[in-house]
């Protein structure tokens, strides 16, 4: 039977490419997002290749995300893989610098929506006594950069709750690990700079970074793993970084 996966932030970059390439493969879907228009897209296309349901919800909003897990239909109401993927940068500035608002979107999407999505999934997994969880950190939450400040705390957030969340579950048999990618071009950086495309691009210029299908791809390498083999903590770079502030140009 095939199994089902949840993926959050499904509408754009590593959440999208995961959605495609687990489609082709047959998982059945529950894709979230915002952007309604770009679920019904989804669910059109991939809907061709797998059973779909798609959830438009902030993951913000408490209430929201346990109505929506709360009420799917019978056949997605067992979820095997929680991918916890949505989230973003908002700013690069100095601490004595940094938008309050700016702090609170990323604490509240990255960590506390995280935290929401998990909650509402995880008793079913452990009442089955399986499941699979993959959090989607980042560099950033291995290391401090400048102006990174708050999204590279939420990152570190992210990466004690991938901790926890492993420790919490073992004695329920649960899979739980994160993927932490360096640069990844995607609309990440759209959102970084609020709408300044010239900016956004020259974030990834000069060298070649990973594509969101890289991401993808070491997402269902890991879930794929034989149940006794569990990936907890992946860190992936584009070969021209070595940390988050050491960039080869032109290699
Ligand atoms: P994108 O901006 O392309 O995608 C972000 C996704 O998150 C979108 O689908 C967006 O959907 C969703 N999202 C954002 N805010 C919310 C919200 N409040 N409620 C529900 N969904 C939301 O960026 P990436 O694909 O790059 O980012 C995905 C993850 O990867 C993030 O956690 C990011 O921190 C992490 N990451 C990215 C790296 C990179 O270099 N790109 C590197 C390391 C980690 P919608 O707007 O429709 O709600
Ligand atoms: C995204 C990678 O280096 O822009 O998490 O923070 S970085």
């Amino acid at each position: 039977m095939s199994k089902t996966a949840l993926i959050t932030g499904a509408t754009s970059g590593i959440g999208k490419a995961t959605a495609e390439l687990f489609a082709k493969q047959g998982y059945n879907l529950i894709l979230c997002g915002r952007r309604e228009e770009r679920l019904h897209q989804l669910k059109n296309e991939l809907g061709r290749d797998t059973a779909i349901i798609t959830l438009n919800f902030d993951v913000r909003n408490r209430e929201d995300v346990f109505s929506a897990i709360d009420n799917l239909p019978k056949e997605f109401s067992e979820i095997d893989i929680l991918i916890n993927n949505a989230g973003n940068a908002h700013g690069l500035d100095p601490i004595d610098k940094g938008s309050i608002d700016d702090w609170d979107a990323m604490l509240d999407i990255n960590v506390k929506g995280l935290l929401y999505m998990s909650k509402a999934i995880i008793p079913k997994m452990t009442e089955r006594k399986s499941g699979h969880i993959i959090n989607i950190g980042s560099t950033a939450g291995k290391e401090v950069y400048p102006n990174g400040n708050v999204y590279c705390a939420s990152k570190h957030a992210v990466d004690a709750i991938n901790q926890g969340m492993r420790i919490d579950l073992n004695a329920y048999g649960i899979r739980v690990g994160a993927v932490n990618p360096g640069l990844v071009e995607t609309e990440f950086s759209d959102v970084r700079f609020k709408g300044d495309a010239e900016k956004a691009s020259k974030v990834y210029q000069g060298f070649q970074p990973l594509k969101p299908e890289d991401i993808a791809d070491i997402i269902l390498f890991v879930v794929t793993r034989p149940y006794h083999v569990n990936i907890a903590d992946l860190v992936v770079m584009p070969t021209a970084q070595a940390s988050s502030t050491l960039v080869k140009k032109e290699l």
